[in-house]
């Protein structure tokens, strides 16, 4: 092992997925020594994870991509038009390969701390195998879902068959071909797999607690044509995506509200966007995610079509969600209610019923006991600050970043980037950045780009130090939390408010401006020098 050795760096990158490796190559291609470390045995973060039957992306493939360098765009051609975790893997390994990244990142190693150190004004870093890393710059991009949770159930030790969490999936194929399948959660994970894993198990059971709105994605393999205009206009693409509000192509298709339009007009649009498939749903009407009686127009379009497809009017009613369309993250499936109407799957409902606990023979509820070989945990994760405080952060004054953020109750960021009493710290993706509310890979780019210009900027400019000032960063906390209030995102219960996860504060950690108002905001402070930052350089002066 590694033990005591120690290794000199200017930034230490923490994550091999999507944020890490373009951090990587963007502090490389500038001349800084950096290394990436990666928990995992290979690149590809929670795509390297998420193995599970069914698994695929909600984005389109064609703006689920880097867009920053043209040979990757043109070199690379997406098959369909949701890619699966298969191809998407795939693509971030070309990556890694094509821009040289894998000779400095150091697979099966997990960061277990940081420490900043006032004195000599840098990152002790400590890894799981015992190296010391010291670094100018510490940088997280460990993910928004990828620290998994699994429900601490009475007995859960007790179970005798094999059960998998969802993001953990192993590696060789699970052959579930015959077994009783029970599958706790329906979020999106779970609606993806229901109806492949229905193909293949003997009997599946499916355990929600919460029924999700889910509407078909309709995916279709590209058509050539289609892949050779995409490549063409690939410039275009990019500036719409950029500046879009949520990362995606034409995200508002009707600029009204959806109390503007009849009833049977509003009939209509549901209806074409039902059969485009694609998350464009919850921007069919502007006002979906602000106004309950909009929100109603849609959730009820959506809950009849669950009533036509389910055969049987019990399971369609529990089927039904009764809270704000989209307020949970909303669900692009392949057949997942039809699924429902298979002789081989269950749904029982655990809202009514709960789980009481996990036997040597399968789950029980308050009403019945369900005997199983499998169980399958598709019951989420610990969103946004989880991932964070698996790494022990400590700031200057020895505060822990989970001490700071009083273990959530008072997170507080400058921009979803940095931290007052973190200096030379940033986060991609952090808390307070529009991250799970966008196409993500757009909000990574945009997050990566700005981490590397500045620190760019701090070396023309022999600074030491960048630090966020508490009051910008208590501004920018109280600017993301009005806005988050002013939408029905905040009153419903969901992994976006943590109240999917016990004893967890509720807050809501994500910045909802938008991808576009959110660049621009973060493209003034750069250029006012670092407005609401403290910059010092290596005399102790603040540069005039
Ligand atoms: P989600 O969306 O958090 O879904 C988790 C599901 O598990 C959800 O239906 C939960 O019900 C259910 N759950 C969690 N705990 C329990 C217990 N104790 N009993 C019964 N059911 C439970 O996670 P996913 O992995 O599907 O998706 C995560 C994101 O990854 C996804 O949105 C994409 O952005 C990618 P609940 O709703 O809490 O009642």
């Amino acid at each position: 092992t590694n033990t005591n050795q120690c290794i000199n760096l200017d930034a230490v990158v923490v994550g091999a997925g999507f944020s890490g490796l373009y951090m990587l190559y963007r502090l490389r291609e500038a001349g800084f020594s950096t290394r990436t470390f990666e928990a995992a045995a290979d690149v590809g973060g929670v795509w390297y994870a998420n193995r599970y039957p069914g698994a695929k992306c909600d984005s389109e493939s064609i703006i689920y991509n880097y867009t920053f360098s043209d040979e990757l765009i043109q070199e690379w051609t997406w098959t369909s038009r949701f890619p699966e975790q298969a191809e998407i893997l795939k693509y971030l390994n070309f990556v890694a390969d094509r821009l040289d990244l894998r000779r400095d990142i150091q697979f099966n190693t997990r960061i277990t701390s940081a420490h900043y150190d006032k004195e000599n004004k840098n990152w002790k870093i400590q890894t799981e195998d015992g190296t010391t890393l010291i670094a100018k710059y510490f940088i997280t991009g460990v993910g928004c879902l990828s620290a998994s949770n699994i429900p601490n159930f009475k007995g859960i030790d007790s179970f005798e068959g094999e059960a998998y969490h969802t993001g953990h999936w192993p590696h060789e194929k699970v052959d579930l071909s015959g077994k009783r399948v029970g599958l706790i959660g329906t979020g999106s994970s779970g609606i993806q797999a229901i109806p492949v894993i229905a193909q293949e198990a003997g009997h599946l059971t499916v355990f929600q607690r919460t029924p999700a709105y889910s509407t078909p994605a309709r995916n279709y393999q590209y058509d050539p044509e289609f892949i050779r205009q995409t490549k063409a206009n690939y410039e275009e693409i990019r500036q719409q995506i950029r500046w879009s509000k949520m990362g995606y192509l034409h995200t508002v298709v009707n600029n009204r509200s959806a109390l503007e339009d009849t009833p049977e007009e509003r009939q209509q649009e549901y209806q074409k966007i039902w059969e485009r498939g694609g998350l464009g749903f919850s921007q069919t009407y502007n006002d979906l995610l602000e106004n309950g009686e909009s929100n109603e127009t849609a959730s009820e379009f959506i809950r009849s079509k669950i009533g036509e497809i389910v055969k049987d009017p019990n399971v369609a009613e529990k089927l039904k969600p009764s809270y704000y369309y989209s307020a949970k993250r909303p669900v692009l499936d392949t057949n997942y209610y039809e699924t429902f109407n298979r002789d081989n799957v269950t749904l029982v409902d655990v809202k009514a019923a709960p789980i009481v606990e996990i036997t040597p023979k399968g789950i029980r509820t308050a009403e019945a006991e369900y005997e199983l070989d499998v169980i399958v945990f598709a019951t989420g994760y610990d969103a946004m600050t989880g991932p964070l405080f698996k790494i022990d952060i400590r700031g200057k004054d020895g505060v822990s970043l989970k001490e700071k953020w009083d273990n959530g109750t008072q997170t507080r960021t400058y921009l979803g980037l940095a931290n007052a009493g973190f200096p030379n710290m940033f986060m991609i993706t952090g808390p307070e950045s529009p991250s799970v509310l966008s196409n993500v890979p757009v909000s990574i780019e945009q997050h990566v780009e700005w981490i590397g210009d500045c620190i760019e900027y701090l070396r023309e400019h022999n600074i030491e130090t960048i630090e966020a000032n508490a009051d910008a960063e208590e501004a920018w906390s109280k600017h993301c939390r009005e806005l988050a209030e002013s939408t029905l995102l905040t009153k419903v219960d969901s992994w976006y408010t943590g109240a999917n996860i016990k004893d967890k504060p509720r807050g809501f950690l994500i910045y909802v401006g938008g991808v576009g108002e959110y660049r621009k905001i973060c493209d003034e402070v750069a250029a006012k020098g670092y407005e609401g930052f403290s910059l010092v350089d290596a005399s102790n002066r603040m540069p005039v």
